[in-house]
């Protein structure tokens, strides 16, 4: 359910199109605006959301803040402690409904009646059941009037589309990257693959690495390839502000899973000896004999036929990892597994400016498809170029889309 459907709301919240907006709230959607772009100040904030908040009196800001990481401040509580008693009469814009309990922190909304604001403009309402219409209501019942700017609904929910999708679907988003030659080729015939993407689309798939909660690969990959699949701070290309603005949230790796039904990964893979937790599901009857790392864990997973189920696999990171956003890098195999399953919400496809021969392997084995009308179409959403490569970000087309 979208959470700009009714039931959510509480009555007095005034839902304000960009049209409904008098002459002297004109200003409004560029604080919003704000707002947001202080929520993309860190690349994630996994398993909690990225949220911006600024704090408005007269024409001035006097307080701005976002989230930081899990554990640390709230945006509300970062910019209500730079604007002081300056807050008081003040109007805050947040990206997200200000959360009325307490979990790692104090509610945001208790902290914002006692600094006494006048009103509070949202972009989304949480869809965290905890919080979920509890932090207007705590508002308003404390005399707050609480606005939300609709047209902001959309952009505030794209910024964190794992945190809204795993709290409304039970899964997380999912990003599929894959490199491909010019003409769709991932490696030579013999298997040597390394390297087809220049150094600026490697950093960049560390950016994609950095803003997920887990890497997922297969064991075939381990095994061709022996990647590492953790995040280099020197391959990130991050300025100064950058990196000191991410700290905390680069000080702890996205989660490894390998996908392993007959538990091959061998104990010297380069993916178990880098820091940070590693987990390897498997279909295999016993797990017994593999002496690893403790920092490695073995999950034996539901099947779908020999193979890990890869929903359930994902229903397990979201429900028991609280991972919300996923990044598949993964082989022909796996690759077109997850694509078939429609299970992947984008894909990104780095395309190197070269040819490999109709002897080198395809990106994906999808196979079985008969006619043109049983293609899998895809929505380009964005096409820039990284370095000399270009990239390309797809979404899915659903069923109803396609026809
Ligand atoms: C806000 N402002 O900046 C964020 C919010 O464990 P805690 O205390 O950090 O709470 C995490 C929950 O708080 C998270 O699931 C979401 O509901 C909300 N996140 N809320 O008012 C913020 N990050
Ligand atoms: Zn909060």
């Amino acid at each position: 359910m979208s959470c700009t459907q009714a039931g959510l709301y509480k009555e007095s919240m005034k839902i304000l199109s960009n049209n409904d907006l008098d002459a002297d709230i004109l200003d409004w959607p560029v604080y919003m605006g704000q707002a947001l772009e202080l929520a993309r100040n860190v690349i994630g904030t996994s398993p909690n959301p990225r949220v911006g908040c600024v704090l408005v009196k007269g024409s001035d800001i006097v307080g701005q803040g976002w989230h930081v990481a899990a554990g640390q401040d709230h945006a509300e509580v970062m910019a209500l402690k730079e604007a002081g008693k300056a807050a008081e009469s003040a109007i805050a814009f947040v990206s997200l409904e200000p959360c009325s309990h307490t979990g790692c922190t104090g509610p945001c909304a208790e902290a914002l009646i006692k600094a006494k604001v006048a009103q509070v403009v949202i972009a989304s309402i949480d869809p965290n059941p905890a919080v979920s219409g509890e932090g207007v209501a705590k508002l308003e019942a404390a005399g707050i009037n609480v606005f939300h700017l609709v047209e902001f609904d959309q952009a505030a929910r794209d910024i964190n589309p794992g945190y809204f999708k795993l709290r409304e679907q039970g899964l997380p988003y999912v990003r599929c990257k894959m490199a491909m030659s010019l003409d769709g080729r991932t490696a030579l015939a013999n298997g040597e693959s390394q390297w087809i993407t220049g150094p600026s689309a490697r950093s960049d798939v560390q950016k994609l690495r950095a803003m997920s909660s887990a890497v997922v690969t297969g064991i075939e990959t381990v095994l061709a390839d022996d990647p590492s699949l953790n995040v280099r701070l020197d391959e990130l290309g991050f300025s100064e502000l950058e990196m000191a603005r991410n700290e905390l949230t680069l000080t702890e790796q996205p989660l490894r899973v390998i996908l392993d039904s007959k538990l091959r990964t061998p104990t010297d893979a380069k993916i178990l000896a880098s820091p940070g937790l590693v987990k390897i599901f498997t279909t295999a009857e016993t797990t017994e004999d593999k002496n690893l790392a403790t920092n490695v864990e073995i999950i034996v997973a539901d099947k779908s036929g020999q193979r890990v189920n890869l929903r359930s696999m994902l229903e397990s990171l979201g429900s028991d990892f609280a991972c919300t956003d996923i990044l598949v890098e993964a082989g022909a195999t796996l690759g077109g597994a997850f694509i078939q399953s429609g299970l992947v919400d984008e894909l990104i496809l780095y395309i190197a400016p070269k040819l490999l021969g109709s002897d080198a392997k395809a990106l994906l084995d999808i196979s079985g498809l008969q006619s043109m009308s049983e293609s899998i179409n895809f929505d380009i959403v964005d096409i820039r170029k990284v370095g000399n490569d270009i990239r390309v970000t797809a979404k899915p087309l659903t069923t109803s889309e396609n026809h």
